[in-house]
């Protein structure tokens, strides 16, 4: 009996400790026991395991999700200005956004090394306006924009970084005349080209620039993925429109039983780019396969594809036909050798086509609607199923065959498996990225949100865990793993070099040019230095803050009152705004982001004079405030 209690207690502990650390577990990130509930629950306080990001579709921005929590944590602009931040509103990111205030991003591409994400940045296209961006992930801010690629319409194929982030890609979806000259839409078949760009990133800055481009039949080109492992140096595009139909696609560009996939070889592309092989186009180098061989080549794929997915080994590239019940996948190495025995089967404007038999492993009978393909790195591939509303996991080997499905609500797009499509897929999650959310959430009217659905992959069957709503309109995420990613909790005032700072309370002042005005002034808590402006009506005028502080999360907001000018200023950054006055009288200023107990007292002061009044050359804050401003930084 004694033994027995003793027995009891000793059950009741073990249990006891079994689930605090299963709780352990999941708070930091969900545990593989357990219900739903707790494998999404990440204790307050807590961290989630991966990053998420979402493309924003036409809201032109990124959405950033914690998994499994599917919290989102931060949207950051891209192609859309922000007003909260003023992005678009400073000059730096003014010049940025190029004049553009809208851009479509579909699909978000993590920097590689080694054909696994490394953490340092994310790239995003803008289709319409063929652009890509550079988002560093130190601080979560788009820090480039390179674009309009010349003769490119629409990238959509874009920007599927290659294994170490040596080229971002772009390739035209809707073929136009290349250069673009005045010409007649039924000359399409003759006139109209399609291109893929190849963009170099700088290896240290990421900084992007002109690789080469490849001038390609008029088809629709699609989607992209880099080679890896065997195929590595290769790009490979999908198309539609085979067709080369220039009105009702939707019926005369699903004639064709087949389509291509295009693969490139950007090293010989550039190689050809390098010597001098190319025509400028547009300030582009343009290489045309009628006069330069070995650089593309052209591989049938059934149906209108969409999706071209590489496997983690790099070996097979999976392309969806989506109007097929299959993935067709096909092996590199055969692809290789029918291009090493010049085994072709004709040629479409310069390029060599390849046979179908010749490059195809295995068709794996999926479902309708086949879209796009994720991996598990366990030799499984996931593919979305845009007509079944459900994902298709299948054996990557063989017998090729499917070994479960799921539902989806509703119409996947593009799914997302954590980094799955690396080298490495880490196989614990996948999140559907549907379409239609129809009744799944609270009505918001006519129009519903976008449904993101987040699956756990780690049992023998697929597991629907949770629902989440995204605003419009995510088509492409990617999942990294949260400890690669190392943000700064400040900028570093030292490294701080950007024009107009002013690190010194001392060197704050207002200057004046004939009517340019320049403020030099400085933000902190809480107060503006300068806080009273002088200016005359017809003033230029362009402030300049720098925000002193060297604490996290302590920004101050700069808005103009009358005006759509507004802008934050992080710890440790410098950010010009210009302004015009263009009437007398005064006009207030104000923090317009929370920042201390005395952030309501945070304001200044503009005096608009008329034109003509007298204003000294240069102004600077008396001895008193400049000793107030000190006393205050040596305080913190
Ligand atoms: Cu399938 Cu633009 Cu990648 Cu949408 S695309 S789903
Ligand atoms: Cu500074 Cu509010």
């Amino acid at each position: 009996m004694r033994r027995g209690t003793r027995f009891g207690v000793a059950v009741a502990l073990a249990i006891t400790l079994g689930a605090m650390l299963a709780g352990c577990v999941a708070s930091q990130g969900g545990g593989a026991a357990g219900s739903a509930a707790e494998k999404v629950y990440v204790k307050p306080g807590e961290k989630d395991a991966y990053y998420a990001f979402l493309s924003g579709g036409h809201h032109g921005n990124i959405y950033v999700y914690g998994i499994p929590s599917c919290r989102h944590i931060t949207t950051i602009p891209v192609f859309t200005p922000e007003p909260a931040v003023g992005y678009g509103n400073d000059e730096e990111s003014k010049a940025m956004l190029g004049g553009y205030t809208w851009g479509d991003a579909h699909h978000p591409g993590l920097s590689e090394t080694d054909g696994d994400y490394d953490g340092r940045w994310l790239f995003i296209n803008d289709m319409p306006n063929a652009r890509i961006a550079r988002i560093d992930l130190k601080d979560f801010k788009t820090h480039q924009i390179y674009g309009p690629i010349p003769n490119i319409s629409a990238a959509h194929a874009c920007p599927f970084p290659t294994p170490n982030t040596e080229y971002v890609f772009a390739a035209s979806r809707f073929s136009v005349p290349v250069p673009n000259r005045d010409v007649k839409v039924e000359d399409y078949a003759k006139d109209f080209k399609g291109i893929i760009a190849g963009i170099k990133v700088d290896p240290k800055s990421g900084e992007m620039s002109m690789g080469f481009e490849i001038q390609m039949p008029p088809f629709d080109w699609d989607l992209s993925d880099a080679g890896k492992g065997p195929s590595m140096g290769w790009q490979f595009f999908t198309c539609y429109n085979s067709e080369m139909a220039y009105d009702s696609l939707e019926i005369k560009a699903s004639q064709n039983e087949m389509d291509y996939f295009a693969a490139v070889d950007w090293r010989a592309a550039q190689k050809a780019v390098d010597e001098h092989k190319a025509t400028m186009v547009n300030g582009a180098p343009v290489l045309d396969p009628v006069k330069v061989k070995d650089i593309v080549y052209l591989i049938p794929v059934p149906k209108s594809p969409h999706g071209v997915d590489v496997d983690p080994s790099g070996q097979y590239v999976c392309c969806s036909g989506k109007l097929q019940a299959e993935v067709s996948v096909y092996s590199f190495a055969k692809i290789k050798a029918a291009i090493d025995a010049k085994k072709f089967d004709g040629e479409k404007m310069g390029v060599p086509t390849l046979k179908y038999e010749d490059c195809l492993e295995a068709k794996v009978p999926v479902g309708l609607g086949p879209l796009h393909t994720q991996f598990d790195g366990k030799g499984y591939a996931y593919t979305s199923l845009f007509l079944d509303s459900q994902i298709a996991k299948w054996k990557i080997g063989p017998p090729w065959n499917v070994v479960d499905k799921i539902d989806v609500y509703y119409s996947i797009g593009h799914l997302m498996a954590s980094e799955g499509d690396t080298r490495h897929p880490t196989g614990d999650y996948v999140v559907a990225l549907d379409k239609l959310s129809k009744d799944r959430y609270l009505s918001v009217g006519p129009t519903h949100p976008e449904a993101a659905q987040l699956i756990d992959l780690r049992g023998p069957k697929m597991e629907l865990l949770y629902d989440f709503p995204t605003y419009l309109e995510p088509h492409y995420a990617q999942m990294i793993k949260a400890e690669k990613i190392k943000t700064f909790t400040v900028y570093p005032l030292a490294e701080n070099n950007k024009p107009g700072n002013v690190k010194r309370a001392e060197d704050a002042r207002i200057e004046r040019k004939g009517n340019r005005v320049d403020v030099y002034g400085l933000v902190v808590r809480s107060h503006f230095t300068p806080d009273i402006v002088k200016v005359n009506q017809g003033d230029e005028v362009y402030f300049h803050w720098t925000n002193l502080e060297q604490d996290d999360d302590i920004a101050h907001g700069f808005g103009i009152l009358w005006s759509s000018k507004n802008m934050q200023i992080e710890p440790g950054e410098t950010k010009t705004m210009h302004w015009t006055a263009e009437k007398t009288g005064i006009n207030p200023f104000y923090c317009s982001n929370f920042c201390s107990a005395l952030h309501q007292e945070m304001q200044g002061y503009i005096e608009v004079r008329a034109k003509g009044s007298p204003q000294a050359a240069i102004v600077r804050p008396d001895a008193k405030t400049i000793a107030d401003i000190n006393a205050e930084l040596a305080a913190k």
